[in-house]
């Protein structure tokens, strides 16, 4: 069998202190997801820069740093056909002002400093955050019994 999909989202320190951790994991389980890592951790400022490593350079690093730093994260790595894609269609834009009425930025959240959550932009970064943020033992290999309502036919 084809190694599954899998992304790694991140509800950020103000996603989990707003109470919005079951609104969000709900829409992941709902749209058909399989979650295979789960767990709440405040990150080191060494996990915070090494994740976002790519923006090192840009004006808003540090206060990116300090927020996600700040407190408890809700890590996971979900999994599915297609689910890079989608979940950064489910989160929606970046800036929550652009995002779509039905996405979590979209309907959740309105600043951009403070946008709820993160989901990996690709394939490469996908391998790269989930192997920053979870170690092997942590990601659980599973089949669902629906399984076979989920790939395509
Ligand atoms: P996304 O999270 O949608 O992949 P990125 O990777 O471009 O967006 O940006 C990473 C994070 O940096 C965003 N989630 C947001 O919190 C923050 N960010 C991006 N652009 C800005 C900006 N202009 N001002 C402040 N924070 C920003």
């Amino acid at each position: 069998m084809m190694a599954a999909e899998r992304t790694f989202i991140a509800i950020k320190p103000d996603g989990v202190q707003r109470g919005l951790v079951g609104e969000i994991l709900g829409r992941f389980e709902r749209k058909g997801f399989k979650l295979v890592a789960l767990k709440q951790l405040t990150p080191t400022r060494e996990l915070a820069e090494k994740h976002y490593g790519v923006h090192r350079e840009r004006p808003f690093f540090e206060g990116l740093v300090a927020f996600i730093t700040s407190g408890p994260v809700v890590a996971m790595v979900w999994e599915g056909d297609g689910v890079i894609a989608s979940a950064r269609k489910l989160i929606g834009a970046t800036k929550p002002l652009d995002a779509e009425p039905g996405t979590i930025r979209g309907d959740l959240a309105v600043n951009i400093g403070r946008n709820v959550i993160h989901g990996s932009d690709g394939c490469e970064t996908a391998a790269f955050e989930i192997g920053l943020w979870f170690n092997s033992t942590e990601l659980n290999n599973w089949q669902p019994s629906d399984y076979v309502w989920r790939v395509e036919s």
